[in-house]
């Protein structure tokens, strides 16, 4: 079945289209146009040729103006290329006849972006989100497939009568295998929210590192707790399963999860599918928030993560602001401090500690540090701080057990009598 919707792996030369409206200046139209290539190199297809064009009307059959169209195919096959990439996203019925017109593969950006999310999943729940997220993508889209296939094979796929009942036929098994994956995630997700629960109960804090593609998140990750060994490429996408680690410090033990990373016109269908895994992130209790400095897209990647995560439903009040690889960077970075961000170098090393310190000092704002003499009698007490605080050490001299722990606020008074020192 697989057959029904391969895709732009069989591309390997293309023609990318960039689409800039009013509302996109011709810098971010072009880094917009550049970032496209980029998703197409991490599949593995070239680019030949690229053009930014601005959409004034949109023409519901084909996006852009027939004459318009005209142009681009046009250039494409000027410089022979197998496909041609658009920065849509694109309607079933707009690629078709982009395809129909041009007699090239046609694909857009959401397109490239699921592709790449397929071949990047490796745990079983991300790769059913994937699946979904694909399967929905391609059920109206059918048609696309076939003509594509029919095409790169240079062969005959049966009569247009047979092609036809065949595509209602998947059509149907598509369907059934949506509904298939949607009942398996539930199970997967009912398991996650009882690991969840368990981990509430311990009150361990927990962080998310967040943010967008290639920004340094898993290499933060392994620079911050170094004996995680997480993947980290210079690829798009290199994390799509969220990784947790243990970070002792201090003041107790915190799990930091790296997740997958944000970018711009996200397709609507993989933050559905995804919601599950980031849905960890929204409930975490402090996201550290990594920006690639160097890139000259910064702010522009900035705002468009912090876009996805309002709309994931995240409170962005408890977060922190990184902005990472400060080695790339001229050596003045004094020229782009802002208040409150933290300067890191995930390669270098340089301002590891005070990222860890700037983590410790957001999960403790709530929290006192108390030393506590209990008496064995009151082992309730203990039991209750061990729930619900963070220990830090205990020791034992004769009938007491002495704890320093922080504490949560709303425990203080339930505590009181115990304090020996604040
Ligand atoms: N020079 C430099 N390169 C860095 C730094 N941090 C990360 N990188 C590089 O940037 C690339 C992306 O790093 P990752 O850690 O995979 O980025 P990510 O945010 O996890 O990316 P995705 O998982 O794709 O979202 C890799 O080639 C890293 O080696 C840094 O501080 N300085
Ligand atoms: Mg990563």
């Amino acid at each position: 079945m697989s057959k029904t919707y391969e895709t732009a792996q069989n591309a390997e030369k293309a023609f990318l289209v960039g689409i800039r409206d009013k509302n996109i200046g011709k810098l971010e139209g072009d880094s917009l146009l550049l970032e496209l290539g980029s998703l197409a190199s991490t599949l593995g297809i070239e680019t030949v040729g690229t053009s930014l064009v601005t959409l004034k009307d949109k023409n519901p059959a084909t996006l852009l103006g027939s004459g318009k169209v005209e142009e681009l195919v046009n250039l494409a096959k000027d410089v022979y290329a197998d496909s041609i990439i658009i920065d849509g996203p694109l309607s079933p019925i707009q690629q078709r006849n982009w395809e129909k017109i041009s007699g090239l593969s046609v694909y857009d950006r959401s397109e490239l972006i699921i592709d790449i999310f397929a071949s990047r999943a490796r745990t079983r729940e991300a790769s059913l989100q994937v699946e979904l997220a694909r399967l929905r993508y391609f059920l109206p889209r059918l048609a696309h497939s076939y003509s594509g296939l029919h095409r790169q094979k240079g062969g005959s796929y049966g009569t247009k009568g047979s092609g036809e009942q065949k595509i209602e036929l998947d059509r149907r098994e598509i369907s059934r295998k949506i509904s298939d994956i949607e009942e398996e995630l539930e199970g997967v997700r009912r398991s996650r929210s009882v690991q969840r629960k368990k981990r509430e109960r311990l009150a361990i804090k927990r962080a998310a590192l967040v943010g967008y593609t290639n920004a340094g998140k898993s290499s933060l990750l392994n620079a911050i707790a170094p004996k995680a060994e997480v993947l980290t490429e210079d690829k798009l996408f290199a994390t799509l399963d969220p990784t947790t680690r243990r970070l002792d410090t201090s003041g107790g033990s915190i799990l930091v999860s790296d997740t997958v990373g944000f970018i711009r016109r996200l397709p609507h269908g993989l933050i559905e599918a995804f919601k599950a895994s980031l849905e960890e992130v929204v409930d975490a209790d402090l996201l550290i928030h990594v920006v690639d400095l160097s890139d000259p897209e910064a702010d522009i990647q900035e705002k468009a993560s912090l876009e996805v995560l309002a709309g994931l439903g995240a409170d962005s009040s408890k977060s922190l602001l990184v902005y990472n690889k400060i080695d790339k960077l001229a050596n003045n970075i004094n020229t782009v401090q802002r208040p409150g961000a933290i300067y890191v170098s995930a390669k270098s090393g340089k301002g590891i500690p005070e990222l860890i310190a700037a983590i410790e000092a957001a999960l403790s704002e709530d929290e006192k540090e108390l030393l506590l003499e209990i008496p064995a009698r009151d082992y309730a007490v203990a039991a209750l701080l061990y729930r619900e605080a963070r220990v830090i050490s205990e020791e034992h001299i004769g009938e007491l057990t002495i704890i320093r722990c922080k504490l949560p606020d709303r425990l203080l008074s339930k505590v009181k009598p115990y304090i020996k020192q604040a």
